[in-house]
């Protein structure tokens, strides 16, 4: 596959592309069938990166304040929700660079195992990690790792950076290593050209084996990022992508993640003919909103969809032969800490400060 044959197919004449993604959909999928996830943030704010579109990064001003640990009550009772909202999947992310050994990632191994006790798949997306700690994730019961390419490789220097595309495909890397499903994919409207959004698909479908699941994520543009200012994607965009994301990587689940407030149901019914199978449902994201689940079910009960069970795609993780532990662990990473040289990103933080002060002195 070549970066032209994904423009080719990107480019076709919209009912065409749609007709042929749903032919492939068809073919590998249930058409009625849409697996549901539920993210929750279990440590939120306070990232030291500086992703030009997240409101969690440190650096940028917005009202996301950085939060303590959620402790594992709150989690086993989120996740029971979830579940009993017709949820199969338990996304638990953390506003981390990567992850570091110690207390607090024993927590999040605890919090694993408690989720997959509840016989729920359990993903986590918890920053860069070495292959030890992928395997000991996969060792507490994880089912899936997310981790977003999030944009061309040459794209990606635009909006990071404080780490590298290739710190990212590492981590992939170590997740299969591991024997953990991936989930990998990306965000479109951040001011990327159609070239950046099929090399990234070319990227994750020249991953062998493809990704289990693929986000497409439209930018929600949130105040006192960088990317505040960026127009909201057309629905159009949308539906390429998922399409050609679908005709791509044929077996994989596509899922139609951040952005669908601003979707119409219409909208999201021709993404879901164009091979989406996948949502995240509850009224949170990680930090900023999402449709209500009634608003969703309803949907689901116009377009005649149901929510697909657990392990429909694969065993539920089995108990692991070995026994991970700092002792053999010989992979200690060190990763790479590229100096913060974004120019637009250090003029937005500042303007960011100034905005504050302004906003101080008028309380006073
Ligand atoms: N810190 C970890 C990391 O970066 O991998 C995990 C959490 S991070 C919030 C997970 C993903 O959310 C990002 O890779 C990005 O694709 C997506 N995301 C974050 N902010 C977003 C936004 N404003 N709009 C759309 N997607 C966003
Ligand atoms: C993904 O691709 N999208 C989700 C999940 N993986 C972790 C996150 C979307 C975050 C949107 C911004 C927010 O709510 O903070
Ligand atoms: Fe941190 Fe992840 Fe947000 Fe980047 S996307 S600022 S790494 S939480």
């Amino acid at each position: 596959m070549t970066l032209a044959e994904i423009i080719n197919i990107h480019e076709k004449p919209l009912l065409e592309l749609v007709f042929e993604a749903a032919k492939v959909h068809r073919e590998h999928h249930n058409p009625r069938e849409v697996q549901v996830s539920t993210l929750l943030s279990i440590k939120t704010g306070g990232c030291p990166e500086d992703c030009a579109y997240c409101p969690q990064a440190a650096r940028y001003h917005t009202d996301v304040e950085a939060e303590a640990m959620m402790t594992l009550e709150e989690v086993k009772k989120s996740a029971l929700v979830a579940k009993a909202n017709g949820s199969s999947r338990l996304c638990m992310g953390a506003a981390w660079r990567n992850i570091e050994d110690g207390e607090d990632f024993d927590q999040v191994l605890e919090m694993v195992k408690t989720v997959n006790a509840l016989d729920m798949e359990v993903c986590c997306t918890l920053g860069m990690m070495t292959e030890m700690q992928a395997k000991k994730l996969r060792q507490a019961g994880l089912y899936a790792y997310n981790h977003n390419i999030d944009s061309s490789n040459d794209f990606y220097k635009e909006i990071i950076s404080t780490r590298t595309f290739d710190d990212r495909l590492k981590t992939i890397e170590n997740a299969r290593k591991a024997d953990l499903t991936v989930c990998s994919g990306g965000i479109i409207g951040m001011g990327e050209s159609v070239e950046d959004r099929c090399a990234m698909l070319l990227t994750l479908a020249q991953m062998d084996p493809q990704p289990e699941s693929v986000p497409i994520n439209g930018l929600v543009a949130v105040k006192g990022t960088p990317l505040e200012d960026q127009n909201q994607i057309p629905i159009w965009d949308m539906i390429r992508m998922v399409a050609t994301a679908r005709i791509v990587m044929p077996k994989t689940a596509v899922r139609l993640s951040a952005g669908r407030t601003a979707m119409s149901v219409e909208g999201q019914a021709l993404c879901f003919m164009a091979g989406a199978n996948s949502i995240f449902s509850g009224d949170k994201l990680l930090t900023t909103p999402n449709p209500s689940r009634n608003v969703d079910m309803e949907m689901f009960e116009i377009l005649g969809l149901q929510p697909m069970e657990s392990f429909a795609k694969g065993d539920r993780p089995a108990d692991v032969k070995y026994v991970y532990t700092d002792q053999n662990d010989e992979s200690k990473a060190i990763w790479e800490r590229p100096k913060h040289r974004l120019e637009r990103n250090v003029e937005y933080a500042k303007l960011g400060k100034k905005r504050r002060n302004e906003a101080d002195t008028l309380k006073q």
